[in-house]
């Protein structure tokens, strides 16, 4: 039979072979356990006489106490070895560099949109907004568009399912119309009725979509009714909303003659740029024209008394002029690695 001593020497050496505290246990149980060997020799203890019995009681005891230290000390090792090891697993580097806080920007056609309206506020313009869902009388028959015109067909506008009168607006004028509408309402017990200068930003909708064209897309249209504005009046303030816009002089402006249903007479405006990458080039950036007698008659204004103009122009396109952008529809992908480029 091996002596104590050997006895402890084993069970260290098996303590420090085993991995993990499971193979620890295991260890343990072939020595302390109910049928160990350090076990069985205390119940030998008992065929013993009294003397012999007092002198290997104490020895195994001490053996027994050698191999409980050398059993907490294996624990005490694993135990460390494992959180070393799950420290190393959930390393953090608190010394890279954080995420930061990307800033959020404007969409570049809004960025238009504020430009637009910094401007024409600056001249006396108020900002107006109205639904974007309308009725057909003021998105096409309050604007002197035909019962037959091609511009009311499905083809080009989105209707409403299972409504014929209500759809998608698909120009901001029916604003303009409610604007003429509430502030004749408003003034309605003057003698002579203060001008009405509004523009009118937003979204609107029509049935087309490539390249240059979304199903969604902005507008900014504009109109200045009172009692002597005039076409040269509408000249002046565009050509002067065109430079300031572009921020150059290097402009020319030029007005071609046009057909609208809501304007008469009725022009396309075009600019050039006299230096730069576009030098040269005549580029159709907005519509206008003398508000036409039934518009101002269907917003109840007497056309016999009041005239007006109104234009209106794309931002999304401005904003591609103005950055160089050759797909409008990039302006709606909501891609971050284009729209981060203008925060
Ligand atoms: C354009 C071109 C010409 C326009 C007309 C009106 C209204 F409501 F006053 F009659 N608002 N906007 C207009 C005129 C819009 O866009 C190319």
């Amino acid at each position: 039979m091996d002596t104590l001593d050997q006895l402890v020497h084993q069970a260290a050496a098996d303590f420090a072979a085993a991995a993990d505290s499971a193979q620890l246990e295991q260890a343990k149980a072939r020595y302390l356990g109910k049928s160990g060997s350090l076990t069985e020799r205390l119940k030998g203890l008992g065929k013993l006489d009294p003397e012999a019995r007092k002198s290997a009681g104490a020895e195994i005891n001490r053996a027994k106490e050698a191999i409980e230290g050398a059993l907490e000390a294996r624990r005490v090792a694993l135990r460390e070895a494992a959180l070393l090891a799950q420290l190393a697993a959930e390393a953090l580097d608190v010394t890279l560099p954080g995420r930061g806080n990307a800033g959020g920007g404007l969409h570049p056609t809004s960025r238009t949109l504020e430009r637009i309206e910094k401007l024409f506020r600056s001249i006396g313009f108020v900002v107006a907004d109205g639904p974007e869902i309308e009725t057909d009388w003021h998105n096409f028959t309050a604007l002197n568009t035909p019962e037959n015109h091609p511009a009311r067909s499905m083809h080009d506008t989105f209707y409403l399912e299972g409504h014929d009168d209500v759809l998608l607006r698909t120009h901001t004028s029916p604003v303009q119309i409610r604007s003429m509408l509430a502030h004749v309402a408003r003034h309605a017990e003057l003698e002579t009725m203060p001008e009405i200068r509004v523009i009118c930003p937003g979204r609107v909708y029509r049935v087309d979509s490539d390249a240059t064209h979304s199903p969604m897309f902005h507008q900014v249209e504009g109109l200045w009714v009172g009692e002597n504005v005039s076409f040269a009046d509408l000249k002046g303030v565009i050509a002067d909303f065109l430079r300031k816009f572009f921020e150059t002089d290097d402009l020319q402006v030029r007005f071609r003659p046009s057909f609208f249903p809501f304007t008469e007479p009725s022009a396309e405006i075009d600019v050039a740029f006299m230096s730069g990458a576009l030098k040269g080039r005549w580029l159709e950036i907005a519509g206008c024209g003398m508000v036409h007698p039934n518009v101002l008659r269907f917003g109840g204004i007497d056309p016999e008394r009041y005239t007006g103009f109104a234009f209106g122009m794309g931002p999304d396109r401005l904003t591609m002029l103005r950055y160089g952008v050759n797909d409008l529809r990039l302006f709606f992908d909501g891609d971050l690695r284009f729209l981060s480029q203008f925060r």
